[in-house]
């Protein structure tokens, strides 16, 4: 497994913590545009996706052999389970735990094990490796998200100057 994906995995909980602290409950509900998630949804997602996304995708395929991993829609997830009403501490609380043990229990696994894959019913075959390091670049796009978030929040305060940017 690539050296970074594990020191990735292990320091976000800290760089979420870090984005976050200076920021009012209110700035973390605001989105940034009507279809764009906010802070407070970004991490309930987080929180959420720890067990269902990754850990359980990657306990299946250790435990059977090639099995068909199930399909996560988001969006549908995000409404369901009201990640717009979930205190975001408590969501950065809940992922914090979850990772400190997926990281442990990520660590462990053998060569033999990373190797192992599923099929995903929308990308096809992947393998235990592949998956871990596609959350370490997950992690990476929401933390890139949040500090979105926090340019949007900025920028209409930045007057004529607005002239050089174009936000995304
Ligand atoms: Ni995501």
């Amino acid at each position: 497994m690539l050296r970074d994906v594990v020191a990735i995995l292990a320091s976000t909980p800290d760089e979420l913590k870090r984005e976050i602290v200076s920021m009012s409950s209110q700035e973390m509900k605001r989105r940034p545009a009507a279809k764009k998630w906010s802070v407070q949804e970004v991490l309930a997602h987080l929180d959420d996706i720890e067990e269902i996304g990754m850990r359980a995708r990657v306990a299946a395929m250790i435990e059977a052999d090639n099995p068909t991993l199930p399909l996560v829609d988001q969006e549908r997830r995000a409404v369901e389970m009201k990640y717009n009403r979930i205190n975001p501490l408590k969501s950065l609380a809940g992922f914090t735990r979850q990772r400190q043990a997926n990281l442990k229990w990520i660590k462990k696994l053998r060569p033999a094990q990373l190797k192992r894959q599923g099929t995903h019913p929308e990308v096809g075959v992947i393998s235990v490796e592949e998956l871990v390091t596609e959350w370490a670049l997950h992690d990476l796009g929401h933390i890139k998200q949040i500090l979105e978030i926090k340019r949007y929040a900025l920028y209409p305060h930045i007057g004529n100057m607005r002239a050089f940017y174009r936000l995304s």
